[in-house]
C-alpha cells in the first residue's frame, strides 16, 4: 500500500509541493471537518506520502552527507575544498602515499667487503657514484681517504694531514654480483700533479656512459677544503672500459660561476644523466654568507661529455637539498633531497627536467644517495625509477677517527615494482633516537635562563 502511495505521491504532488503555500492552507481546512480516526488515517497517509516525495527528491532516502566524502575521492571531487585537499589532488600522483609512485621510505644494510682499519679515521669512503651494471655485475666509485691521521681541519692540513674527510683523496672502486657484498678493485683517478684542478683532493664522483666510453666526472680541489671554503669546480677522466684505465682532461669541465654568482665558489656533486638526448648535469653549490648559507642544486646540459657545459638560465633549480640524488621517471627527472633547506626531505619531479615539483615528503632518505639507474643513459623519455643504490654515513666515527662508510639503501621508486613495505609514512625510531638529539648543558641553562625570566616578568 505505502509503495502505491509513495510511487503515486511522487508523481501526482510534486507540483503540489512545489506550490505548497496555497495548498497546504485548503487541506487543512479540509481535514478539520473528518472523524479523529479518519484524520489519523489521513496523517499517517500524508506521512507516508511525505517520506515518498522525500525519496523522490533524493532518491537514497539516506541523508547525504554535506561534509567531504568518507570513501577518498581517487580524482578530485568537484566541490570547495581547503587549501590542503586542493594541494592533495593538484600535488601529489595520488591522493594517499601508498599508492603514489613518487614516495617511498628507505631501508639500509650495512655493506659486506670493505675494510675501514678498525674505523680509526684514517680510511674514509664516501660520496659513491650512481651505481652501474656492465659485464655483468655492478660498479660504483667513490671518495677514499687513506691518510696517516683522521682530518684535523684547514689551519692543522698538510702535504699529509687532511682539512676535512674528503681532503687528500682520490677516486677508488669496487664491484659486486649482489649490490650487498662489494669487492674494492683498486684506484680509478688518482690526483693529479699541480696545478692541474684536482692536485689538492678528487672527490665526490658520479659516472655518464656516452656512445660506449666512460666518463667520471668529479670534484677537482685547488687548495684544502676549509682554506677559504668548500671550493672548487669539476673536472673529468675518461676511460673505454669502467675498469680504465681513466685519462684525466686536466681541464675544468664545468666552471665555477662569474663574480657575485650563487655558484661562484663551489660546484659540488655533479651528477651527470642522459635526458632528451643531451647530457644534464646536475650540481649543487651552497652560497650566501656563512654559517647561514643555502644549499641548492642547478643544472648544466652539454652535447659533448668533456664541454662546453651551459649552465640552464633558471639556475638553481631546487631550493633545497645537499647530495640530491635524481633520476629519470615517466617523460621527466625525478629528484630525492635530504637535508638543507625548506624542502629538505622531499621527494620532487619535474616533467621537463627543470620545473621541480614537491611529489612526496619521506623520512631518513639516503644521504649522498648513489642509486643503480638502469635507464641513466638512455634517455628515451620513459623512465622507470630505482628500488636501490649506495649512500654514505660521515659520522661513523667519533670527533678523533672521523671517517665516512658506505652502506647500501633499499627504497620503490620504480614503476616496475610495488613493495608495500617501502611506502611506510610512520617510520618509528627508538627513543634513543630522539633522545642522541637532546640539548647539551648550554642549551639547558640557557632554557631554564629564559623561563626564569619569562616567569619573574609575568609576576
Ligand atoms: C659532500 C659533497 C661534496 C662536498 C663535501 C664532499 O657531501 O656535498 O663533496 O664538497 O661534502
Amino acid at each position: 500500500m505505502a509503495a502505491q502511495i509513495a510511487e503515486a505521491a511522487s508523481s501526482q504532488l510534486l507540483p503540489i509541493v512545489v506550490g505548497r503555500h496555497s495548498h497546504i492552507l485548503k487541506v487543512k481546512i479540509l481535514m478539520s471537518g473528518l472523524s479523529a480516526s479518519f484524520r489519523s488515517l489521513m496523517r499517517n497517509e500524508m506521512l507516508v506520502l511525505l517520506t515518498g516525495v522525500f525519496i523522490a527528491l533524493t532518491g537514497t532516502g539516506r541523508v547525504e552527507a554535506q561534509g567531504f566524502p568518507w570513501d577518498i575521492p581517487q580524482t578530485k571531487p568537484d566541490r570547495p575544498m581547503s587549501a590542503a585537499m586542493e594541494r592533495l589532488y593538484s600535488q601529489y600522483l595520488t591522493p594517499r602515499p601508498e599508492d603514489n609512485e613518487l614516495f617511498s621510505s628507505f631501508k639500509y644494510t650495512k655493506l659486506e667487503g670493505l675494510d675501514y682499519h678498525d674505523g680509526d679515521g684514517t680510511i674514509s669512503r664516501r660520496d659513491p657514484s650512481k651505481v652501474i651494471r656492465e659485464n655483468g655485475k655492478y660498479y660504483v666509485w667513490y671518495t677514499k681517504r687513506h691518510t696517516a691521521v683522521p682530518p684535523q681541519g684547514s689551519k692543522s692540513s698538510t702535504e699529509t694531514i687532511p682539512s676535512t674527510d674528503w681532503d687528500l683523496c682520490e677516486i677508488w672502486y669496487a664491484t659486486s654480483q649482489d649490490g650487498f657484498t662489494w669487492e674494492e678493485q683498486g684506484i680509478a683517478v688518482p690526483r693529479p700533479p699541480k696545478p692541474n684542478p684536482g692536485w689538492r683532493s678528487v672527490s665526490t664522483p658520479d659516472i655518464l656512459k656516452w656512445k660506449d666510453k666512460y666518463y667520471l666526472y668529479y670534484q677537482g680541489f685547488l687548495e684544502a677544503s676549509g682554506t677559504k671554503g668548500d671550493h672548487c669546480p669539476v673536472t673529468a677522466s675518461y676511460a673505454d672500459s669502467p675498469d680504465g684505465p681513466w685519462t684525466a682532461c686536466n681541464q675544468v669541465v664545468v666552471p665555477n660561476g662569474d663574480a657575485g654568482e650563487w655558484d661562484q665558489y663551489s660546484i659540488h656533486d655533479p651528477y651527470p644523466l642522459v635526458y632528451q638526448g643531451k647530457i644534464y648535469l646536475y650540481f649543487k653549490a651552497a652560497f650566501g654568507d656563512r654559517p647561514e648559507y643555502l644549499v641548492a642544486a642547478g643544472l648544466a646540459i652539454a652535447d659533448n661529455p668533456l664541454g662546453p657545459f651551459t649552465k640552464h638560465p633558471l639556475n638553481p633549480l631546487f631550493n633545497s637539498g645537499h647530495e640530491t640524488m635524481l633520476f629519470p621517471f615517466k617523460e621527466g627527472i625525478a629528484a630525492v633531497l635530504i637535508h638543507n633547506g625548506n624542502e629538505a626531505n622531499t621527494i620532487q619531479y619535474a616533467p621537463d627536467g627543470v620545473n621541480f615539483e614537491i611529489a612526496s615528503v619521506t623520512t631518513l632518505p639516503p644521504i649522498a644517495g648513489g642509486p643503480y639507474v638502469p635507464d641513466a643513459f638512455t634517455s628515451d623519455g620513459d623512465g622507470r625509477g630505482i628500488a636501490w643504490g649506495l649512500s654514505h654515513f660521515t659520522n661513523a666515527g667519533t670527533h678523533t677517527t672521523q671517517h665516512s662508510t658506505l652502506a647500501r639503501f633499499d627504497c620503490d621508486l620504480s614503476l616496475d615494482i610495488d613493495d608495500p613495505r617501502m611506502k611506510n609514512t610512520n617510520v618509528f625510531h627508538k627513543p634513543d633516537v630522539f633522545y642522541a638529539q637532546r640539548i647539551n648543558r648550554k642549551e639547558r641553562e640557557k632554557v631554564l635562563r629564559s623561563a626564569e625570566e619569562k616567569s619573574q616578568s609575568r609576576d
